[in-house]
């Protein structure tokens, strides 16, 4: 049986591609130390015969190698686990550190002892600092890029070493602005369309941050899952793979808009009467953000096939199942 490793397996991305996993027989080894992970995100298949939950910090390296040596051999890893908070990261630079860097680096050559075909390291778009060339290319992430924060800085570094992986093949999906089910929105920082789609059920007016036209790139959650199955070499069921080609990604639609196109958008589904209120510009925030997905066009041959209205109606869905407090999660 295929075996997969997901770290943050309790987070919003980990626990859809852990589901998607387990729907493709894989059995899953699912790593979460629940500091931002929720249990509920495993709810649906916490059950399943072929998941096997470590609840574990990936910092500990005892509990780690037991777990790792206990399930090999192994055949992908996809590495979520991250300190993921931007203002967290700013605060506390050295957990951050050692996070999402040195734990990265000492996971990937641990994987290489377990025979580990594939590693995916979870990226960010926040590696290019405060990129103004757009679309924005691989390579303009650079050593000389000026990070706006311990969070970007320690992506970086981490894409970078895992990119240099031969064996196994190391890839690192930068992902720009990730949207779906699951995603929390319960913090100032958490993704922008779980907050509006949750201010907006509870009747509250939306709060866009400064003048609203500073643009984004939209990815939803099932095109994610792709791409990584994809770039595994795993196959989605179409009887066709790739053979992995490491290095790295950009993950978005390639398409861009602005929060205000996006605010109206979620005013027509949910309620067009709804106001909204400029609040002022966020601190540190980046004025506009568009993925170049040529490379993993060619080499993943992976293309998104998420409208971003399709993606936010089925986001509301489930946003109003939970609202009435259905088990949805
Ligand atoms: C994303 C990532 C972040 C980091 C960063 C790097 C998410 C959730 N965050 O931050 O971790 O990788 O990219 O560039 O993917 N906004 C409002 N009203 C709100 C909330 C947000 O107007 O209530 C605006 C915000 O000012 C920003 C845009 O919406 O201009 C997107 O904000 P976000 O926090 O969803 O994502 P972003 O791109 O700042």
């Amino acid at each position: 049986m295929t075996k997969s490793v997901v770290t943050g397996v309790a987070g919003f991305v980990g626990s859809h591609l852990a589901e998607r996993l387990l729907g493709l027989g894989h059995f899953v080894i699912g790593i979460d130390n629940l500091s931002t992970g929720k249990l509920e995100n495993i709810e649906s298949f916490k059950d399943n015969s072929n998941f096997s939950f470590h609840q574990v910090d990936i910092r500990n390296k005892v509990l780690m190698k037991k777990i790792l040596n206990d399930f090999q051999p192994l055949d992908y890893f996809f590495h979520l686990a991250a300190v993921v908070s931007v203002p967290f990261s700013v605060e506390h630079p050295e957990i951050t550190k050692e996070t999402n860097y040195s734990a990265t680096v000492w996971i990937l050559s641990r994987s290489r002892d377990t025979r580990v075909k594939t590693f995916l390291h979870a990226g960010s778009a926040a590696e290019y600092g405060n990129e103004t060339r757009l679309p924005i290319k691989e390579e303009y992430a650079t050593d000389e890029t000026q990070h706006l924060s311990p969070y970007g800085l320690t992506k970086y570094l981490a894409s970078k070493h895992v990119a240099a992986s031969t064996r196994p093949v190391g890839i690192s999906l930068r992902f720009f602005n990730i949207f779906g089910p699951r995603q929390d929105p319960s913090s100032q920082y958490s993704g922008v369309i779980s907050r509006f789609i949750d201010q907006a059920l509870s009747g509250n007016p939306l709060t866009v941050f400064g003048d609203g036209e500073q643009t984004r790139d939209f990815i939803y959650i099932e095109d994610v899952i792709d791409v990584y199955l994809k770039a595994a070499g795993i196959d989605l069921g179409t009887g066709k793979v790739i053979i992995p080609t490491g290095g790295v990604y950009n993950v978005g639609s390639s398409r861009s808009i602005s929060i205000n196109e996006l605010a109206r958008i979620i005013k027509t589904i949910i309620n067009p009467k709804l106001p909204i209120v400029h609040l002022d510009p966020r601190p540190g925030d980046i004025r506009h953000s568009l993925a170049d997905i040529t490379r993993a066009r060619k080499y993943l041959s992976w293309e998104p096939r998420w409208k971003i209205e399709d993606g936010l109606s089925v986001t509301v869905e489930w946003y109003q199942k939970r609202v009435l407090n259905e088990k949805v999660w």
